[in-house]
């Protein structure tokens, strides 16, 4: 602490404070534009303001007054914020940049200190003339030149909190100016949309589009982004029911960023094709996904509650009775809260009286999970994204965090700034890439041949943690002499990657102090996902990069609520808390808390029950959140199998092409009309809050789980989310010590917690890992193809995934104004010279086409897709990719290949590629 005198009373800084930080917690009110007090715009890369002069106070001694927000205090110093000549000097500062603001600059802070100083208009003219025009080129922000102060704010929003570079300055003096790229209008240059920049801008030079406007009447909200896994907490602006900003907090996930999705991708929720009114489809109209979500009303008729729900349970009911309820299915949903989570499947298991109950997990890290649970015991991250900042090497593999984790990435990058070096592994170019010491470009699906060939270095040259073998792992000697076989040299005629590289790549893991081990789809969606996963955790294992700082493994966590939804048992052999429905002490549990008998097998997943659909051993599918119509592999299967139910009920926000095949569709509520408890990657148990009310007759979706199981014979009576929040804490160890209230006061609790008073634990395993005898387990695995290589018909590997601007089935973002504005054509990536020699025009028409389907679409050159490889991704309706994926299924992990097929490529010969298919 230094101590030191403000304003002429003793006072004492922390380490590292400076002048205005130390004013600005005893309260006393200092001007400040140019600098930020939060966590990424101290760095120091681009300085830490005090150009703008307006927070300059005396000190004592010194001729010159000092700019409080970059000036540390020292011991002894005498600090006067009120004296004449500094409250003069700021007055004039703000009066000569209110000189330039426009009239109409309401959000502007400079106006704001100017009236907190009394300052009615500044006595000077205008100076600036020479502002550029106001540049509306991008769909969700505006800029407006003219309200600039030069204060360099939104730069070092762009370059080191987000670390985009795109902002930088042109010009001299007077001139100066802020430029994005090489002075391009915003929306025809490299800005991601993550809105970082209008976040931070003090006037307003640079505004979201949605609020040009000063709404009247507008409240605030604190609550959560509905996209990602990564968890950001955001602050709603609502007026009139509407959403009409959004901005980030300081949640512990995402420090006050946003992404462009949860910044500009929120108007979803007020979109005219939202349901309002429950539906049952007509007598004997068709089942299929060629209509118009705009128009339900040619397949189906509007219903009143007591006559939609009466139907929907009625059916389940008579299936039930008729054929048992092995015969029943349900998906929920990792978009909807941990309360609904355990609502749902605790209704399949106990009124569907099933194990029948998936969700999405399945298609996305139930590999990873497998071999997390059967290696280390848990299938949670280890530690949470942020702790890439304590790592001295950060690795990471089949994932693409931009673009899918895009906040999730700002950490990454910042650490790699600080030093971290980033090894990429991945056979598509990334973002990522040019910010990596070691980019492995190798080829799809060798996976394991790549993982072995690291082990094999790092076992042969000596170089794993021998203690951390000797005393927390099993099964090395086995992994040693398995591994001995693959060595680089070997591995290298299948992988494409060099053996010096993938040398210095193990040698610089398994030295290094930390490493966090980042992995996403790309690693999952094969038929050999477990493998690639057990070979992954064998290789951080082995280097003892488990439960400590700056390291840990951590499968980035898709959906906003998956880590929550799979915790409280929307999976068909485990229930809350992954205690298997196969163990007879553990469901005489859960049949005492339930009050019922439970069915003891395990129960179907998500792949296994289209197929019991289409061969007619699931009559009864519950669907709620989950858009399988467009989300499973193999479409025309899929689609047929769901038209083939007898009977389907659909609780969605909006008519999805899943709902479309539905005998009653729910209209439920959206994210921001709700209150609940969502779980991200890294744990964090986070508090969603109502913003909105619902559409319409829309309902909550946790009172129409709640009215269907009375229906089907429950007593339930939950007041509400709180009721059965306590209800999971009382069977889920993990967050026992995690209350409702704790979580309204806190807004944010990682579990494990197992008391009110504990912090809960970020980094897990520093001691043991929980499997019997509390050692980690090493598994070996061999390198096996892909299930269906190319050939001479099908020619080409196809990889499915994601864009930026999309969230998967692009039920919600295809609805999000500027998100659509965006990216709203279906293309595909090719390789330049591929492209070129198929003859294909840049964003000309392309037929892709598996043993599967085909489906028709753009054909843009990218330079990071190796030749060989097309990249689709499955958001666009009017060109679904799962018409062409391969079903083929791991066999542990039950996930399907949506990374791996063979697939022709051909030039369209039809004139051109429709337009969207949503009307606007
Ligand atoms: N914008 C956006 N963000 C999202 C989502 C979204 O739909 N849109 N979805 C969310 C969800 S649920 C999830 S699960 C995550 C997914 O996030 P990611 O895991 O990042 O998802 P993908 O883009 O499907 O695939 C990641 C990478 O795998 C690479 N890859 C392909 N084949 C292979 C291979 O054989 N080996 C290796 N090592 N890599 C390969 C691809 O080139 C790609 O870069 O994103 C979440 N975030
Ligand atoms: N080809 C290919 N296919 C893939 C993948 C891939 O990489 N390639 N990835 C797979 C992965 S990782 C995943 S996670 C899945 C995702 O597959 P899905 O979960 O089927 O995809 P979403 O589009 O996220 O579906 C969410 C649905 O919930 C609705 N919804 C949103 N909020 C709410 C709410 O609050 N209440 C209710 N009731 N409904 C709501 C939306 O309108 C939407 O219909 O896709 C998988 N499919
Ligand atoms: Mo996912």
């Amino acid at each position: 602490m230094t101590a030191f005198t403000l304003n002429g009373q003793s006072v004492e800084a922390r380490p590292g404070e400076t002048i205005w930080q130390v004013a600005d917690r005893l309260g006393v009110t200092l001007p400040h534009l140019c600098y930020r007090d939060e966590p990424g715009y101290g760095q120091a890369k681009g300085g830490r303001g005090g150009n703008c002069r307006a927070c300059l106070v005396e000190i004592e001694g010194e001729r010159t007054l000092a700019a409080s927000c970059i000036r540390t205090p020292t011991a002894g110093m005498v600090v006067t914020t009120e004296s004449a000549r500094a409250e003069k000097s700021r007055a004039l500062v703000l009066e000569l940049l209110g000189a330039d603001q426009p009239e109409t600059a309401e959000r502007s802070r400079v106006h704001h200190w100017m009236a907190d100083a009394g300052i009615d208009r500044s006595r000077f003219p205008a100076r600036r003339h020479a502002a550029p025009a106001p540049d509306a080129s991008h769909p969700a922000m505006r800029v407006n030149l003219s309200a600039c102060i030069s204060c360099g704010l939104c730069a070092r929003a762009c370059r080191d909190v987000q670390v985009n570079d795109v902002i930088g300055f042109a010009g001299r003096g007077m001139e100066t100016t802020i430029v994005f790229d090489t002075a391009r209008p915003m929306g025809d240059s490299s800005c991601v949309g993550c809105g970082e920049c209008v976040q931070a801008c003090p006037t307003d030079a640079l505004l979201p589009a949605s609020r040009v406007a000063e709404p009247a009447a507008a409240q605030t909200v604190d609550t959560a982004c509905p996209y990602c896994g990564v968890g950001c907490q955001v602050r709603l602006t609502v007026a009139d029911n509407r959403i009409v900003e959004v901005e980030g907090r300081n949640g512990p996930a995402n420090e006050n960023r946003l992404c462009v999705k949860g910044r500009f991708g929120m108007d979803y929720v007020h979109h005219p094709q939202r349901l309002t009114v429950p539906l049952i489809r007509k007598d004997g109209a068709p089942k299929t996904c060629d209509m118009d979500p705009a128009n339900p009303w040619t397949h189906f008729r509007e219903a009143t509650w007591e006559e939609a729900l009466e139907r929907a349970a009625g059916g389940f009911r008579r299936i039930r009775d008729n054929h048992g309820g092995g015969a029943l299915a349900g998906f929920g949903s990792a978009k909807g809260s941990n309360e609904e989570a355990y609502l749902f499947q605790k209704l399949v298991r106990t009124a569907f009286r099933t194990n029948n109950v998936d969700h999405c997990t399945r298609l996305c890290h139930a590999s990873s999970v497998a071999a997390l649970m059967e290696m280390v015991g848990s299938g949670a991250t280890t530690a949470p994204v942020r702790e890439c900042a304590n790592a001295e090497v950060i690795v990471v593999i089949g994932a693409n965090p931009t673009v899918n984790h895009p906040v999730g990435a700002t950490h990454i990058k910042n650490a790699v700034q600080n030093g971290a070096r980033l090894v990429v592994m991945d056979p598509r170019g990334q973002a990522l890439s040019r910010h990596a010491t070691w980019m492995l470009q190798f080829n799809p699906g060798t996976d394991v041949a790549l993982l072995n060939s690291l082990l094999h270095v790092v076992i042969a040259e000596g170089l794993y943690d021998r203690t951390f073998v000797a005393e927390r792992l099993e099964g090395f000697e086995v992994l040693k002499q398995h591994v001995s076989a693959f060595s680089p040299e070997v591995m290298a005629p299948i992988t494409g990657i060099a053996p010096d590289v993938v040398r210095e790549v193990a040698r610089a893991f398994a030295t290094a102090r930390g490493a966090m081990v980042f992995w996403g789809m790309g690693l999952s969606q094969h038929a050999h996902g477990t493998d690639n996963a057990r070979c992954l955790i064998d290789l951080t294992l082995i280097c003892g990069h488990v439960g400590k700082p700056g390291s840990g493994l951590h499968p980035l966590r898709g959906q906003n609520n998956v880590q929550g939804a799979s915790d409280a048992g929307l999976i068909p052999m485990v229930y809350p808390d992954y205690r298997s429905v196969e163990d007879a002490a553990v469901r005489g549990f859960y049949e005492d808390l339930w009050d019922t008998p439970l069915d003891p097998h395990k129960g179907l997943t998500v792949v296994e029950i289209m197929h019991a659909a289409s061969d007619g051993r699931i009559k009864g599918l519950y669907v709620m959140g989950e858009n399988p119509a467009m989300s499973d592999p193999d479409l025309v299967h899929t689609r047929a199998s769901l038209a083939a139910l007898d009977h389907m009920v659909v609780q969605d926000i909006f008519l999805t092409e899943t709902a479309m095949l539905a005998d009653v569709v729910l209209p439920a509520s959206a994210f921001p009309e709700k209150t609940g408890t969502f779980t991200n990657t890294d744990r964090l148990v986070q508090m969603g809050r109502a913003a909105l009310t619902p559409p319409g007759e829309a309902r909550q979706d946790l009172a129409i789980i709640q009215e269907m199981g009375r229906r089907l014979g429950l007593t339930w009576d939950y007041a509400g989310p709180a009721e059965v929040f306590e209800e999971m804490r009382a069977c889920m160890p993990s967050i026992a010590g995690i209350s409702w209230a704790r979580l309204e006061r806190e807004g944010a609790v990682t579990y494990p917690c197992a008391a009110e008073d504990e912090p809960g634990k970020a980094i897990l395993f520093d001691d043991v890992f929980p499997l019997p005898g509390g050692k980690a387990r090493l598994k070996t695995a061999d390198v096996l193809p892909p299930a269906e290589l190319p050939d001479a018909d099908y020619p080409l590997v196809l990889t499915t995934g994601r864009v930026l601007e999309h969230w998967h089935t692009g039920a919600m973002t295809r609805r999000a104004t500027a998100l659509e504005a965006l990216e709203g054509e279906p293309h595909c990536l090719l390789a330049p010279a591929a492209l070129a020699r198929l003859g294909i025009a840049e964003g000309g028409p392309v037929r892709l086409t598996t043993r599967r389907g085909s489906i028709r679409l753009a054909g843009r050159p990218d330079p990071q897709v190796p030749e060989g490889i097309v990249f689709v991704p499955f958001c666009y309706t009017e060109a679904a990719a799962n018409l062409l994926t391969n079903p083929a299924l791991d066999p542990t992990a039950k996930i399907p290949e949506f990374k791996f097929a063979a697939v022709r490529v051909e030039a369209d010969q039809a004139a051109e590629v429709s337009p969207a298919a949503l009307p606007s």
